[in-house]
């Protein structure tokens, strides 16, 4: 770098954060050390300068650790070999053109994500429904919002959300349904604390089974019995009709059904007393939520994945828009029915078409839209039907129909239900491709052919968030030499398949011309989705997009949709859908006696091939839990720290014990995080069934029917391994319990199982790699240089400890015990970093504690400054604190970021209560 000055920022980016679908703006900045920091963008206007936990440690994500840099294609020995782009491209064409020409374009498919850019998906799109010919192209948005995306189009005609971030600020009463907002959505969760701390007359209502942070602005929590979501709506809608709260002018000039949907509703509600003993919540409760529905105006609900990860999740989100649509409360400020979206570009993939029953640009498969996009994109060859759902693709791949599948920045061994199923499905078929950036998913174990990715800081193009805002994403490093955008690649192999014509793109802004020209085409306010406006960009005006909401047709003010009471079904109106509740499709059973819900985690990202590699995120929450409530953890044997088993006929999950009296009786949550790549046995979908939802394809992962029993581990314990050393596979655990816990310069493997090895130090050294001289020299190190162990015996407790050390320095630390406990291993790790370990120091290490007067800081709480719950308690004794801020003041905790706030809060709230005799 030229640097001029140390100090003086070189270079600002403006860019999107690659999470979640609130669309953050964020400025990457580099200093005159050539380091690049992130900030939040104070101008941009879905966050206003906020990041949360996520967002503010993406500078710690830029070196991402296994980077995938080279194409590599799997050779007749099974394993994958390095190979030119060349070779990669003509193998991917070579296949699909097989496939094609034997079995029909309906015998391949592509399987994109929410997480690539508006470009990338476009392509991917034309490529797939407009000239291989077939609409075997979906997205993992079908595992997200694909249930609310049914219901909109059922209600509307439209995949259309119609509320804004400041709508929802500006409501009276905000209900949030099945969203873990302030987790899975924190800078929205934050504008919403502002908003009521200006408005302290603002209600919040939240609709969940478990009590979760979220809840910390909650007026009202109800926490419904699972899956009980249409039932609660119907019974509101009955409840609205009472109050002769029904809009009756909006439903006779612009909604169709709502006769019969307050007929059937009613069936589903014949009393108040009936609905919550079926909804399992209190009555005054219940009454509470609907007397503050009835009476506010500016309602918005949201909801995302408690409502649409269900078998009957299209239904769900239909009984909740019906209720806006009798009460008129759509298309205005400061109301309506708000589904937010999960990653960062879900909407944008939406756009385009990325889902499997959509054509393009929000366009169907009616016999029209076929023509228009065939004229459009000059092909002959257009889908003339929608194609297999993610669900349904990857059963084809199972059953042989599919030989060919490109995998796009998705894990599905990870993220799809029945994992068994899936990895089943990978070894069947012939080619399978994977777009990544990362070479350890465990989907990249079943890929053919492995292709590198640029990422996040490296791509260029667009995203829409949930508000329906276009944002830039703009590269500020130069990716790895081999690495290619996706959007690159896809137009490649279509070359390569002989369509020239319609992929001859010399960059993102030619993509993003001609898809914003697709919008408009022969649209004249016919369809909601038109970027008319953007169709005559130049690429400097690309580049210099404004964050936008659409609509943006050319020649025309841009109109809030549905502000002029018509939608977009072929009379115009909206309609109500008559939906019946249902339960869940998992049965309880005395087999499968609780139900395991599942979900986010605060500072984790999905399969954490990003966040997993940041260590301060790992500290809130570093291995695989479940969370059980003390009544059933008493009634099924399950002991705080210790570990669960819990299974079902799909499969079996290992997890640590989390008693928990924010859970639900009879309902478990485990995070959704833990992939093979992190954890040996912590994957939730080794559980979960492959039922979806009949609408919308969406699987139901959140009800699961399990068993729960105690792991019967005969020895815990823990190794800390440098990353000098190769860390070892954790397959090499499949025995028992593993977890990988990456940490400054150190790795923590957290350890259990059943049968214990007669030699723990031979053990040891089989598993954690030795240097020692007779076996081979692992990586780093020299042919010859020795090690010496240390080692603690105690058989009778079952207390054993071993350290190896080479050249004064720790290579690894091993404890073993007979019972679980949470060990402070901070003090431990900082002694990796000594260069010349003292003869107390190594005493320490075997004593298993530190003499000297260290203080623990017991479990993270504040990721950004690594602060833990017993410095706040501390902090808390010593001093006064009313509040916060003043906790914050005195300890930092919660001053960057924010997201930690809910649990200061509860924190706060628990000491003053243990305080109080
Ligand atoms: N930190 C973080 N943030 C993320 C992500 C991430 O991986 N990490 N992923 C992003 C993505 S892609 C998505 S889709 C969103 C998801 O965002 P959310 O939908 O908020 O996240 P989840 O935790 O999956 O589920 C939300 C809640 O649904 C509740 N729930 C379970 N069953 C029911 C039910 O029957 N009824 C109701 N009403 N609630 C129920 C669960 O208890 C849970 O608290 O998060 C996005 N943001
Ligand atoms: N049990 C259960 N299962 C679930 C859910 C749940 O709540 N419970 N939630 C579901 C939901 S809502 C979602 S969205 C899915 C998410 O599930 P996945 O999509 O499988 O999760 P990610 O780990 O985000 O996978 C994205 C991958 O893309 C790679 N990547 C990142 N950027 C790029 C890029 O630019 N190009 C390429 N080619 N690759 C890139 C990353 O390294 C990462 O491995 O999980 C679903 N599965
Ligand atoms: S809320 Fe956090 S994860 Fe979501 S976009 Fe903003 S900074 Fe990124
Ligand atoms: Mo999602």
């Amino acid at each position: 770098m030229n640097s001029t000055s140390q100090t003086i920022s070189q270079a600002t980016v403006k860019t999107t954060c690659p999470y979640c679908g609130v669309g953050c703006g964020v400025l990457a900045e580099q200093n005159g050390q050539g380091h690049w920091s992130v900030r939040g963008d104070p101008e941009h206007p879905a966050n206003f300068g906020r990041l949360c936990s996520k967002g503010a440690a993406l500078a710690e994500t830029i070196d991402l650790p296994h980077r995938l840099t080279e194409p590599q294609v799997r050779q007749t020995d099974g394993q994958l070999a390095a190979v030119s782009w060349d070779l990669a491209l003509n193998t991917i064409a070579a296949g699909f053109r097989a496939a094609i020409d034997e079995f029909g374009p309906e015998s391949v498919g592509i399987y994109v994500s929410g997480q690539i850019l508006t470009e990338d998906y476009y392509v991917a799109n034309k490529l797939m429904k407009g000239f291989i010919g077939a609409a075997n192209i979906d997205t993992n948005s079908r595992l997200c919002m694909s249930s609310a995306v049914a219901a909109y189009n059922r209600a509307f005609g439209s995949d259309t959300v119609p509320v804004s971030y400041e709508d929802l600020e500006n409501a009276d009463l905000v209900v949030l349904v099945g969203s873990n907002t302030a987790y899975a959505h924190p800078v929205i969760f934050q504008r919403l604390v502002a908003a009521k701390e200006r408005r302290p007359e603002m209600k919040f209502v939240v609709i969940d089974p478990r009590r979760t942070a979220t809840c910390d602005i909650a007026d009202l929590h109800l926490p419904l019995a699972p899956g009980a979501d249409a039932l609660l709506f119907n019974g509101l809608l009955v409840a609205l009709a009472d109050a002769d709260k029904i809009n009756q002018a909006f439903l006779a000039d612009s909604v169709d059904g709502f006769e019969e949907t307050l007929a059937t509703a009613r069936t589903d509600a014949p009393d108040i007393d009936t609905l919550a003993q079926r909804c399992g919540l209190k009555k005054s409760d219940l009454e509470q939520f609907f007397n503050w529905f009835i009476a506010t105006e500016r309602t918005v609900s949201l909801w995302s994945q408690g409502m649409n990860q269900s078998a009957t999740g299209t239904d769900k989100g239909n009984a909740l828009i019906n209720c806006h649509l009798a009460t008129g409360r759509i298309g205005k400020p400061a109301m309506g029915p708000f589904s937010i979206t999960g990653q960062p570009n879900a909407m944008g993939g939406r756009e385009v078409g990325g889902l499997a029953n959509q054509l393009a640009a929000h366009q169907g498969f009616t016999p029209e839209a076929i023509d228009r996009v065939s004229r459009f994109w000059g092909s002959d060859r257009v889908a003339q039907k929608p194609g297999l759902k993610a669900v349904d693709l990857f059963a084809a791949a199972g059953s042989g129909k599919i030989k060919a599948l490109w995998i796009i920045a998705t894990n599905p061994v990870f993220s799809l239900p029945d994992s068994h199923a899936v990895r089943a499905a990978l070894a069947t078929c012939p080619l399978v491709v994977l777009s990544e950036c990362v070479d350890n998913t465990d989907t990249a174990a079943f890929a053919d052919v492995l292709l590198p990715a640029t990422t996040w800081g490296e791509r260029n193009g667009t995203v829409t968030n949930s508000e329906r805002r276009i944002t830039r994403q703009l590269p500020f490093i130069r990716p790895p030499a081999q690495a290619r955008h996706d959007w690159w690649v896809v137009c490649e192999v279509a070359k390569r398949l002989s369509f020239d014509d319609g992929f001859n793109f010399p960059n993102t802004a030619a993509i993003f011309r001609e898809y914003a020209a697709m919008t408009g085409f022969e649209n004249n306010g016919s369809r909601d989705l038109d970027l008319s406006a953007f169709a005559t960009f130049s690429d400097a005006e690309y580049d210099a997009l404004p964050p936008t909401r659409w609509p943006q047709p050319a020649n025309q003010q841009a109109k809030e949709p549905f502000a002029d009471g018509r939608f977009f079904t072929p009379n115009r109106r909206a309609r109500m859908i008559a939906v019946r509740a249902q339960g869940p499709t998992s049965a309880l059973t005395p087999t499968y006696p609780l139900r395991l819900n599942n979900g986010r985690l605060r500072d984790q990202w999905h399969g954490m091939s990003r966040t997993g590699a940041v260590p301060k995120l790992l500290n809130h929450a570093s291995e695989p839990t479940v969370s059980v409530h003390p009544q059933d953890a008493a009634r099924f044997r399950l002991r705080g720290h210790q570990i669960a088993r819990i299974g079902n006929a799909n499969g079996t999950a290992l997890a640590r014990v989390h008693l928990d009296d924010n859970q639900r009786p009879g309902s478990l949550f485990m995070p959704m995080h833990w992939s093979q790549a992190f954890s040996q046995h912590g994957l939730v979908n080794a559980l979960t069934d492959a039922q979806t939802d009949p609408v919308s394809g969406q699987p139901e992962f959140k009800t699961q029917a399990v068993w729960a029993e105690p792991y019967p581990a005969k020895w815990y314990g823990f190794a800390l391994i440098s990353q000098r050393l190769t860390v070892p596979s954790l397959a090499q655990f499949s025995g028992g319990y593993a977890v990988l816990i990456p940490g400054d310069g150190v790795v923590r493997i957290e350890l259990a199982g059943i049968d214990a090895p007669e030699d723990w130090l031979g053990w040891a050294k089989r598993q954690l790699g030795t240097l020692d001289a007779r076996n081979t020299v692992p990586q780093g190190f020299e042919q010859g240089e020795t090690a010496h162990w240390i080692e603690f015996a105690d058989p009778a407790n079952g207390r054993f400890r071993i350290a190896q050390i080479h050249a004064g320095q720790l290579d690894w630390v091993l404890h073993i015990t007979a019972d679980s406990r949470a060990v402070d291993t901070q003090w431990l790790a900082g002694l990796f970093r000594e260069t010349e370990l003292s003869t107390l120091q190594l005493a320490d290490v075997m004593a298993g504690k530190p003499a000297g007067a260290q203080t623990d800081v017991g479990p993270i709480i504040c990721a950004c400054f690594s602060i833990g719950r017993n410095t706040l308690l501390d902090a808390m004794a010593e001093h006064p604190i009313p509040d916060v801020k003043t906790l914050g003041a005195c300890t930092q905790a919660g001053t960057n970021c924010g997201s930690c706030i809910p649990e200061l809060k509860a924190l706060l709230a628990h000491s003053a209560l243990v305080a109080t005799p």
